[in-house]
């Protein structure tokens, strides 16, 4: 079941059904507003919506659904790091100070960064950033879960696009690394958790220039050492966050040393039975 955003309406494609939620039920025009009548109710979202969809009412056809927006307006966006050995690894070939990795890869506590705001993340088809003052800069696709009433309610596809010269020079420059103008995306849709086998997922990126392929690389969510719901647990510690908050769960997949993002590249994210990201590649 993967649910849409499009212009004011929620869409909801479950197989070959897609409906519009919002013509069935005028008061549900955002993911927000579906997820607390279905926890209202005491259902869980595939429940409610399986109810709800069971009318021969508020049919739409695929190309409905091809231009959706940023599927949740998530007040806050905050990203897991290092966990994958393969990002370690990385990190520690590219850094000045190999060893806060190793140590944060094997400590208890993860590592465990703000992102972004509302106004700062984009959604699908828009365009994400590179920094000026940067010479190295990749996209990270990452396993993104949703956040309601503290639990895990459900799964998009994130880009975490960093500089990885940023980081690399001094690691108490990751925030400038990875909070910038256009530095994160998310959607095209997302799945509600009952839905979805979500640690064990393909997550594979390709990214185009000039309509040809430079990189493509894949990788699983079975990879990760610390799981979703122990990635939750440690974000509420001492900290409040607000219903419909994204969290990306941190890039098993790194391009090669040599690669760095240029304008006009096009960077398609694909996470098994969630969807396609999709973005182009600006200066900011
Ligand atoms: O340690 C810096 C950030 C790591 C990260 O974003 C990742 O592993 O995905
Ligand atoms: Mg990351």
């Amino acid at each position: 079941m993967k649910i849409y955003q499009v212009d004011k309406n929620v869409v909801v494609q479950d197989g070959n059904q897609i409906k519009n939620i919002t013509s069935l039920r005028p008061s549900i025009k955002t993911s927000i507003d579906l997820i607390k009548v279905a926890l209202g109710n005491d259902l869980s979202i595939t429940d409610y919506l399986k109810n709800t969809m069971a009318t021969n009412r508020g049919d739409l056809n695929s190309s409905e659904i091809s231009s959706p927006r940023i599927p949740i307006d998530s007040p806050e966006t905050w990203a897991f790091g290092v966990t994958y050995e393969d990002s370690m690894k990385e990190r520690q070939a590219e850094s000045d100070t190999p060893d806060v990795y190793g140590k944060v890869y094997t400590a208890d506590r993860p590592e465990a960064f703000f992102k972004s705001t509302l106004a700062r993340i984009k959604g699908p088809n828009d365009q994400v950033g590179i920094r000026k003052d940067s010479t190295w800069d990749v996209p990270e696709p990452e396993l993104t879960f949703i956040v309601f009433h503290g639990n895990i309610i459900g799964f998009t596809v994130g880009n975490d696009m960093s500089s990885r010269s940023i980081e690399g020079e001094n690691p108490l420059y990751i925030p400038q690394a990875k909070i910038y103008n256009n530095s994160a995306a998310i959607g095209p849709c997302w799945v509600p958790i009952e839905s979805l086998d979500y640690n064990n997922l393909n997550v594979e990126m390709v990214i185009k220039r000039d309509s040809k392929e430079v990189f493509s690389g894949s990788g699983n969510t079975n990879l990760m050492k610390r799981k979703c719901d122990e990635l939750n647990d440690w974000l509420h510690a001492s900290n409040d966050i607000p219903d419909a908050t994204t969290v990306m769960t941190g890039t098993g997949t790194i391009p090669p040393e040599e690669f760095t993002l240029k304008p006009g590249d096009e960077i398609a994210i694909t996470i098994e039975n969630i969807g396609t990201l999709t973005n182009t590649v600006i200066e900011v």
